[in-house]
């Protein structure tokens, strides 16, 4: 890759963003990553997480909005488990962040899960860091919060949102899905419907047993996401929840763990790439395996063996 689209994609174009995103989303581009990771480190990551239908999109258009108008450049990732590029959801997406999408401080896409069963996450976190050196101040990840993927794409932002709407058994459903755990914000979005404040009592019962754990105080707030009521609050909340993580340092240690994971993940990928083409070299499984079918050989010293022969061959 060019220094001239380094320089592009650290001015924030658009299109730049878009081409650095599809390289890491097609291949997980090392050469990219390792060029954009100095730049990285600035932005503040926020996960907007929940049942679909939630009003989670909404959300993060009327969240955007406010960190606009406070003249902050945003990045949003729309996770969509279910469609690619016609489906409603997704269409519904588009269309709500359409007049978004238009200013000039916004880049917004969508990562459709069909298709890419593995890696997920990890594009997806890929794809945060080319935000974050294309100079987003904010990046916003919506995902809808029920598998291992979107919880591990909770790990990397450093404020997470659950958003929950007041309709019977929403907050047991949650505490099911471990929303509740992975939750630094709650938001009762639709508090224009019946039964907000009943929920908001569960919520804060449930809740109660974690606030001692921890400095923060879990707050629970009311939304009305398509009338953009509360949503100024909401804003204050994050900011607060930020001021909160630097200054206890929780926010380097936050970070500083996911960094010694990833190098871990790399190197594991290394390793396992590594043994994948000395074993398929060697042809010892093949001609070794029959005779553990017959029981002649037992597989627990034969992987022992191997092993050891392939840690002893430097490359
Ligand atoms: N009554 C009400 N409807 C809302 C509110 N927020 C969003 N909606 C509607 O709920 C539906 C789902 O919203 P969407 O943002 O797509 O939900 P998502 O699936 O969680 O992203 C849409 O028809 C929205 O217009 C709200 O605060 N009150
Ligand atoms: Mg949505």
């Amino acid at each position: 890759m060019t220094r001239e689209a380094m320089k592009r994609l650290r001015s924030g174009d658009k299109r730049t963003i878009a081409q650095f995103i599809t390289r890491v989303e097609n291949d997980q581009d090392h050469a990219v990553m390792e060029a954009i990771f100095p730049f990285t480190g600035g932005a503040y990551h926020i996960g907007i997480t929940g049942p679909p239908g939630a009003g989670k999109s909404t959300l993060v258009n009327a969240l955007a909005k406010v960190l606009l108008e406070k003249k902050k450049k945003v990045g949003i990732i729309a996770v969509d488990p279910t469609s690619p590029f016609s489906g409603g959801a997704l269409l519904g997406d588009r269309v709500r962040m359409n007049d978004l999408a238009l200013h000039k401080d916004v880049y917004i896409r969508s990562m459709a899960s069909r298709g890419s069963l593995g890696g997920l996450a990890l594009k997806t976190k890929d794809a945060l860091m080319v935000l974050d050196a294309a100079g987003m101040d904010y990046t916003i990840i919506e995902t809808i919060g029920v598998g291992q993927v979107e919880l591990d794409i909770a790990q990397v932002c450093d404020t997470t949102i659950v958003v929950l709407v007041p309709e019977s058994g929403d907050s047991i459903q949650a505490m099911k899905a471990g929303l509740l755990e992975i939750a630094d914000i709650l938001v009762i979005n639709k508090s224009d419907r019946p039964g907000s404040d009943r929920l908001l009592t569960e919520l804060k019962f449930a809740l109660e047993m974690r606030e001692q754990e921890s400095g923060w105080h879990y707050p629970i707030l009311q939304t009305v996401a398509l009338e953009h009521r509360g949503v100024s609050t909401l804003v204050t909340t994050i900011e607060e929840h930020e001021k909160y993580l630097t200054t206890s340092k929780r926010l380097e240690q936050m970070r500083k763990l996911q960094l010694m994971r990833r190098i871990k993940e790399l190197i594991e990928h290394r390793i396992r790439d590594h043994v994948e083409r000395l074993v398929s070299h060697t042809g010892d499984l093949n001609t070794v395996i029959d005779l553990v079918y017959r029981r002649k050989k037992n597989p627990f010293r034969i992987a022992d063996l191997i092993a050891r022969k392939i840690l002893a061959s430097r490359r």
